[in-house]
């Protein structure tokens, strides 16, 4: 199912993107509510020996069984939150998937961001898009091929803002990279859900 609304579509070789302006109809209430009922924890990863603090605060929400690492970090899973299931039944009602999963990112402000990588951790259903739902401070967000060289895509800036719904359809995490770079100017927080869909032995995947 298709929701209402503008729907932009971008295609290049590997890559499917449709960005839905303002999809969250709440979105100002949604924003105040997961800054408040998420529990938000300051990880680190280690880089060359050192033991060095992510540039952003994480969560992460999943059903039961399902595991999943990433930036090195293996995640015990947080349980859904009420404001964050009706967020995933919208997104049900949306698209037609039935996500088990959430990544939240919380940008503090600009100097805040993510590195260049994709979404592509075997764990993942690579049939399943993967559906970004960004809340506050606009950013921009940008991919890149993995592939360089003649006949490559040119990489890819999207401007993100409140209540804005990315979807990443397969194969994009195949052959595209994406990061959410620095922007020092940009004062106010922001917070991204990327809703993921888990292999588990009790899903068949
Ligand atoms: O904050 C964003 O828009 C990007 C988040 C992201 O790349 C991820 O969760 O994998």
């Amino acid at each position: 199912m298709e929701p209402a609304g503008l729907i932009l579509q971008w295609q290049a070789p590997g890559l499917a993107l449709r960005l839905w302006p303002s999809w969250a109809s709440d979105a100002d209430q949604q924003l105040r509510r997961l800054q408040q009922e998420v529990p938000w924890r300051q990880e680190s990863i280690t880089l060359f020996g050192r033991s060095q603090p992510l540039p952003r605060l994480t969560c992460w929400v999943a059903d039961a069984g399902c595991t999943y690492r990433y930036s090195g970090l293996a995640n015990e899973p947080q349980p859904w939150s009420a404001g964050l299931l009706e967020i995933r039944e919208a997104l049900e009602a949306s698209l037609g998937w039935r996500f088990n999963s959430v990544l939240l990112n919380r940008y503090r402000d600009g100097s805040d961001a993510m590195g260049w990588h994709a979404d592509d951790e075997p764990e993942l259903e690579p049939q399943a898009p993967i559906a970004s739902l960004s809340l506050g401070a606009s950013r921009s967000f940008r991919l890149k091929p993995r592939a360089r060289g003649v006949g490559a895509a040119e990489p890819i800036s999207l401007e993100l803002g409140h209540g804005d719904l990315l979807v990443m359809d397969p194969p994009t995490q195949q052959h595209w990279l994406h990061a959410l770079p620095r922007r020092l100017r940009v004062r106010q927080e922001r917070l991204n859900l990327t809703f993921r869909l888990i292999r588990t032995s009790a899903n068949g995947l």
